[in-house]
């Protein structure tokens, strides 16, 4: 058998932190499909199975050519039975039944529809769906009890369903660059998330807000929220304080809690010009920082008509201390199955655990330190890849 020029080109490497993988690639009519089965087992909370399908698409999305028979797939990791059968049939018949009818089901949308809802987990939209709601409209007639994420996100739904665009996450970005200096001169803040991957759009922008002063950092997000409440770009705002001490870890309890960090989970009120481009409402108010009273988070009244001038976006601030700060920038720059790949990597080939906050080496029993991203890839023993690479 002579060896599948597709297969030649891409060395056998079964960790997607392994490997290079871009944006734009040559199969996306076979990683659609096993990401939709992807989707509909975390749906179903089946997360072993979720996995496995993203495991299969993120090792197509590599390959330098389309597949075109399954013997390109020789030699391939990460392919199991399921996803194989998946492939074979879209590759004979040009679709898998089994993605279609997932694609189509009632079940499917409806928890992919009601998930969708800012706010909104897994078991809440199954409980709603077996008390039959089946989309937002449903929701909103209901008699459902809703927190206030929950009513933010049905209020706001029609703009956080559509894309957040480049210029509309840069526009954000000036706003909260603006912000951070009113109320922390010096402090750096970085675009992460899917838009640092090199992504044209996105479901919301992710920031990593840091001071190069040790310490300086703390208890910067009520300032930072309180001034953009103040200028009115908040439409609602969860705060959650840090709560990652790495002397409470110790050895017993490897950090590998990803969510301690001063994070703030919000939606801004985005100004878009005549044109309908994006900008920022900061730009031309003067504020006075801490002067004025925020408005309270929590409840707010059911959906209305919002006035047109302003779309409502998802955004999410993390403040990481600068020690900290590779590991923030690593963990919080995704894709999620890029950071899920690093952390098994290091937990199952270099016996360490890697957080969004340290590195441990178990077998030192020590912590790793690095500051750039580039010394955690080493101290990992895996070659540099770039944010744009990590499209896994
Ligand atoms: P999207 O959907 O266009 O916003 O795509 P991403 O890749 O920006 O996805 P997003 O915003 O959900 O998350 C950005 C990255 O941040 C993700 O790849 C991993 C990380 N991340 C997301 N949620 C959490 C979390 O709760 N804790 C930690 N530590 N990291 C998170
Ligand atoms: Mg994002």
């Amino acid at each position: 058998h002579t060896p599948s020029p597709v297969i030649s080109a891409v060395s056998a490497k079964s960790y997607a932190c392994q490997r290079r993988t871009p944006l734009k690639h040559h199969n996306l009519f076979l990683t659609e499909p096993l990401e939709l089965l992807a989707e509909n087992a975390e749906l179903g909370e089946n997360e072993g199975r979720s996995v496995a399908f993203r495991r299969a698409a993120a090792i197509l999305k590599t390959l330098p050519l389309a597949v075109k028979r399954m013997e390109d797939l020789q030699g391939l990791p990460c392919l199991g039975d399921h996803s194989l059968r998946v492939v074979k049939e879209i590759l004979e018949y040009g679709s898998s039944q089994e993605v279609e009818s997932t694609r189509h089901s009632e079940q499917f949308q409806a928890m992919k529809a009601l998930t969708g809802i800012f706010g909104v987990g897994v078991k809440t939209a199954d409980r709603w769906f077996r008390e039959g709601l089946r989309c937002p409209a449903d929701v909103a007639k209901s008699e459902q009890r809703l927190n206030s994420s929950q009513q933010a996100g049905l209020l706001h739904h029609e703009d956080l369903s559509q894309h957040v665009s480049r210029a509309e996450a840069d526009a954000i970005g000036q706003i909260v660059e603006r912000a951070v200096q009113e109320v922390l001169p010096g402090a750096h803040i970085t675009l992460i998330g899917g838009f640092r991957r090199g992504k044209e759009t996105g479901h919301d922008v992710d920031f990593l807000i840091t001071h190069p002063e040790e310490g300086k950092e703390e208890g910067l997000m009520p300032k930072v929220v309180q001034w953009l409440e103040t200028q009115d770009l908040l439409l609602y705002q969860k705060t959650t304080r840090n709560s990652y001490l790495e002397s409470k870890e110790g050895p017993a309890r490897p950090p590998n809690n990803m969510d301690r960090f001063e994070r703030c989970f919000s939606i801004f009120k985005l100004e878009r010009r005549a044109s309908g481009e994006a900008h920022s409402s900061a730009q031309a108010t003067e504020g006075e920082p801490g002067g004025g009273e925020g408005r309270a988070p929590g409840p707010e009244p059911l959906p209305q008509r919002r006035p047109a001038g302003w779309k409502a976006v998802r955004v999410d601030l993390v403040v990481s201390p600068f020690s900290q700060f590779g590991f923030a920038l690593l963990g919080w720059t995704g894709s999620k199955l890029f950071e899920r790949e690093l952390r098994r990597w290091a937990g199952r080939e270099k016996n360490m655990s890697l957080s969004s906050h340290a590195l441990y080496d178990n077998s030192k029993g020590c912590y790793l330190r690095a500051s750039t991203e580039e010394e955690i890839f080493s101290h990992l023993g895996l070659d540099y890849i770039p944010p744009c690479d990590r499209n896994a």
